[in-house]
């Protein structure tokens, strides 16, 4: 069913404002969106694209509050933070709005109230946990406790983060409120509900019959949500953070998160668009697309289209391309473990080299199924692919360009054979590359475009220029002009994949700006025209860059390793005399210094009631001397003495040692007289 359309609203999902954006955000949702939009503005199509901040929802007021701040602290911090980043990355919004705006509250109320009041909603009251101490409903989030299946502590009234398990709160054994630390209470609370199940038959046949070109996951995905049949959800919550319910005896209640986010596409457009954003949302000769990471899929083909629906004047998606997950290095992306690859690091770490990341990324895209980023494979695809083909072509072309003919076109003669094959496929390949980005195939686009910067540094492989100087400059000249016309084209090519390169090969060939239309062509640079002196697309990474990043990685392991370590195994049980046999005593610390030639050890004049005595102790990593002169700690007094280092130790201190090797001397809680016994 092919529709021709007008115009293109490009939707990419909101980013919740309350960590940073990393690698996998980037290639799940914002490179090929931008890849996408930047691909139809140069086709001269009228197209939109509209991002922004995610800033409801519990997590972020959950963070607000271990940080003792405000939540809107927060999503201002990370709405600056996130949108830099992007903006780094050329990821080319025409808006990047976000969801605590004046504009988007407005527009959300008005849509809750519209669907409202056309009895779009059904309310119900059930019984939720709520602290009696905070005089507050508490959020899925907020509750913790037993996990009924692997008994871990602490686990979340949505979720165990230990066994993975889904849970609701009620299943949780001893429930406490993270907030007081109380016992939560049922009680009743009244919330508005969309009835998905009276939308089901039109999804059913508007996703399963109308929509089957869509991708795979997402087909797939959608159809088993409709199997199973769909459910009332609520639209609204018990929470302090977000926008207020519009209606009568709604107090303390807000908008769920994810019924406003979606609204927050409409907010964002008309703020780029006061006088105009109707048409991008309500004529159907407007084509939506919405840009997501798979687990949005069911609140964009599900949840978001019925409210669309039930509001009545607005469109429905065309497409919703979204992607599988990116892994990092064999592991789940994970920003509580910070195990990924935050943006604002990898420009600090490899400045300039956006197009880079955006490369690798798109190469690895993990469109089908779940993929994987290894920093081995970014050094590999940068140097074997961006360095050795693409800028190589690039560079010798005009060099070659400058050394004989003074950086000016030179003039094509007579084709050969092999000049005319080689021109031939880059004629095909705009049509090639426009019917996957068409399909959202990202990947295989960028791969034809990579072919074709192959197809360029063979041919001048192959024809060796440099040896015809001597004895045939018209030759020379022609496949220098072919060489030319084609870096031309892999310029117009690369543009919606790699703009900063682009962009820099434009100003190399003095070229302001390419069409689309003219990818293909091979008369885009005029003879005789002027070129720029030549500069390196891409410059090779080396070991080291890529080891030290590896190292970050490690390091990431090792503490998180520490962290989650469980304690040692107990000891083999002992009786009570022989525990009672131990002497072991507080004194205090009368002198303390370094042990000279003996990098772990401090040696201690201690008062232990009795008189002054000696010890050595291997604990001058963690602790200066001046840290503890003065301060009570525990000790054996009747350890047989031994010498460390030429100095007799009378005795041994007690320190705790943690799983990542750091130690904690034991001291007193209140303080003691010397001598006083530990029992
Ligand atoms: N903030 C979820 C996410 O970042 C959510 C997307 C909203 S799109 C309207 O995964
Ligand atoms: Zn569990």
């Amino acid at each position: 069913m092919e529709k021709k359309f007008k115009r293109t609203t490009v939707t990419s999902a909101l980013p919740y404002a309350n960590g940073p954006v990393h690698i996998g955000h980037l290639a799940g949702v914002y490179v090929p969106a931008d890849i996408y939009v930047r691909y139809l503005r140069l086709k001269k199509e009228d197209v939109i694209f509209i991002g922004g901040s995610d800033e409801h929802g519990v997590p972020i007021t959950i963070r607000a509050r271990k940080e003792g701040v405000t939540p809107q602290d927060i999503v201002d911090r990370y709405h600056t933070l996130i949108k830099d980043s992007f903006k780094e990355f050329g990821i080319s919004f025409d808006v990047y709005g976000r969801t605590s705006s004046p504009i988007h509250h407005e527009t959300a109320s008005q849509f809750f109230r519209t669907l409202y009041e056309k009895g779009e909603f059904i309310e119900k009251t059930s019984e939720q946990y709520y602290d009696e101490e905070a005089h507050t409903f508490l959020a899925d989030r907020y509750i913790t406790g037993e996990c009924p299946h692997c008994h871990a502590e602490g686990a979340y009234g949505d979720q165990c983060e230990k066994c993975g398990s889904t849970l609701s709160p009620t299943e949780l054994i001893n429930p406490k409120s993270a907030i007081s630390g109380s016992k939560p209470v049922m009680k009743k609370t009244k919330h508005w509900y969309l009835p998905l199940d009276k939308h089901e038959g039109w999804l059913r046949k508007w996703i399963l019959e109308d929509h089957k070109e869509w991708r795979p996951n997402v087909y797939g995905q959608c159809k088993s949500w409709l199997d199973m049949g769909l459910q009332p959800r609520a639209v609204s919550r018990d929470l302090d953070w977000g926008i207020p319910v519009p209606v009568e005896g709604a107090e303390g209640k807000v908008l769920y998160v994810w019924f406003d986010a979606p609204i927050g596409y409409i907010s964002n457009t008309k703020e780029l668009l006061p006088d105009s954003w109707e048409k991008w949302w309500k004529d159907p000769e407007t084509r939506l697309v919405h840009f997501i990471g798979k687990d949005n899929i069911v609140f964009h083909c599900i949840v978001f289209p019925a409210m669309l629906k039930a509001e009545g004047s607005y469109i429905l998606p065309d497409n919703v391309p979204a992607n599988e997950f990116l892994n990092l290095e064999g592991d789940k992306i994970s920003t509580s473990r910070n195990w990924a690859v935050w943006l604002h690091e990898y420009l600090h770490d490899f400045p300039g080299k956006q197009d880079v990341l955006r490369y690798v990324l798109t190469a690895n895209a993990p469109e089908t199924k779940d993929n994987d980023f290894t920093w081995k494979d970014f050094q590999a695809r940068n140097n074997n692919e961006l360095v050795a083909v693409y800028g190589n072509f690039v560079n010798r072309a005009l060099v070659l360009t400058g050394k004989y003919f003074d950086n000016k076109v030179p003039t094509c003669g007579e084709l050969t054979e092999y000049d005319r094959e080689t021109l031939k496929e880059f004629a095909n390949v705009k049509a090639e590359v426009e019917r996957l980005l068409d399909t959202f195939k990202f990947r295989d686009a960028q791969k034809e475009v990579m072919n074709l910067a192959r197809i360029g540094n063979k041919y001048l492989a192959d024809t060796e220029p440099w040896k015809l100087a001597k004895t045939d400059m018209p030759r020379v000249a022609t496949i220098l002009n072919i060489s030319l016309q084609l870096v031309a084209n892999l310029a117009i090519a690369f543009e919606p994949f790699l703009p900063f390169s682009s962009k820099k090969l434009r100003d190399m060939l003095n070229i302001t700006s390419f069409d689309w239309e003219q990818l293909g062509r091979i008369d885009l640079l005029a003879t005789g025209h002027q070129l720029n002196k030549a500069e390196l697309l891409f410059e090779k990474i080396e070991d080291s860059a890529i080891e030290a990043q590896v190292q970050k990685l490690l390091d990431t392991k090792k503490a998180n390793e520490a962290t989650s370590h469980t304690a040692n195994p107990v000891k083999e049980t002992i009786e009570f005399d022989t525990f009672e046999k131990l002497d072991i005593r507080v004194g205090t610390i009368l002198e303390c210094q370094k042990v000279p030639k003996a990098d772990k050890l401090l040696q201690f004049k201690i008062d232990d009631g009795l008189g002054t005595r000696t010890i050595v102790s291997g604990i001058a990593k963690h602790y200066r001397p001046e840290e503890l002169t003065g301060k009570q700690i525990c000790f054996i007094a009747n350890l047989a003495p031994r010498k460390l280092k030429g100095i007799v130790s009378e005795g041994m201190i007690l320190s705790a040692e943690n799983s990542d090797g750091t130690l904690s001397v034991i001291m007193p809680q209140k303080e003691v007289k010397p001598g006083s016994e530990v029992k």
